[in-house]
């Protein structure tokens, strides 16, 4: 897929302010300062799409992006951000995941891992939330850019084994790198055939 054109639409705090749910949709998701806004920015190839900080819980509502007047990623905000109150934690994490279970038009969700940390339990309690949610959901791999491909391989399977003890089936991983732009052709390619299924099932 050529990315033409990536319009910033508005930023919602709740699923009811969201655009409304026509169009395929892509959500990126992950414990604060994963890497979402970088690998959104990556993909659209605008570097000043979404905000990228190194300061973690950076994106605080759900912001919609229109890519080439035809589908739409969501930028969503963070999970494990322990920095803020504990009732604005729970307020962004009740509507994050009203927009998740409820969003119709949401083709596939991408949570994203750090490729160089071990699995951590948010994740993988948060992944089973999806699955039992019926939610369909992708990994990504983030940060590649600082390990071996030994490395990658490792923490590929630490992660794949993990999850195996719970899951008969994996999800799709994708291995990638905000910067170095690694991964990028096959993400956009995966989100080419998602969307062609998106429009068939209409
Ligand atoms: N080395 C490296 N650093 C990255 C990569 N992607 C993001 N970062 C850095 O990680 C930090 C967090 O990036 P963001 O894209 O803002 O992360 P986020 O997940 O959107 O964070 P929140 O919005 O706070 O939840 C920034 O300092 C980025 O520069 C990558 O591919 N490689
Ligand atoms: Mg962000």
């Amino acid at each position: 897929m050529i990315i033409r054109s990536a319009k910033f639409i508005k930023s919602s705090t709740t699923l009811n302010q969201c655009p409304p749910a026509r169009e395929a949709e892509f959500a990126f998701i992950g414990r604060s300062n994963v890497g979402k806004s970088s690998l959104i920015n990556m993909l659209t190839g605008n570097s000043g799409l979404a905000k990228v900080s190194g300061t973690p819980g950076k994106t605080r509502t759900i912001n919609h992006f229109f890519i080439n007047e035809e589908w739409y990623i969501a930028d969503l905000p963070g999970y494990g951000y322990a920095k803020v109150s504990a009732k604005m934690r729970e307020n962004w994490g009740a509507e994050t995941v009203k927009y998740i279970v409820g969003r119709d038009s949401l083709a596939c969700l991408f949570v994203l891992l750090d490729s160089r940390i071990p699995p951590q339990k948010i994740d993988l309690s948060f992944m089973e939330l999806l699955g039992n949610s019926s939610v369909p959901f992708a990994r990504i791999f983030t940060k590649t850019d600082k390990l071996s491909d030994n490395e990658i391989k490792k923490a590929l399977e630490a992660h794949n084994n993990l999850m195996l003890e719970k899951w008969e089936e994996l999800p799709p991983i994708f291995i990638t790198s905000a910067a170095k732009r690694t991964g990028r052709d096959e993400l956009l390619e995966f989100i080419q055939q998602t969307i062609n299924i998106f429009k068939k099932s209409g």
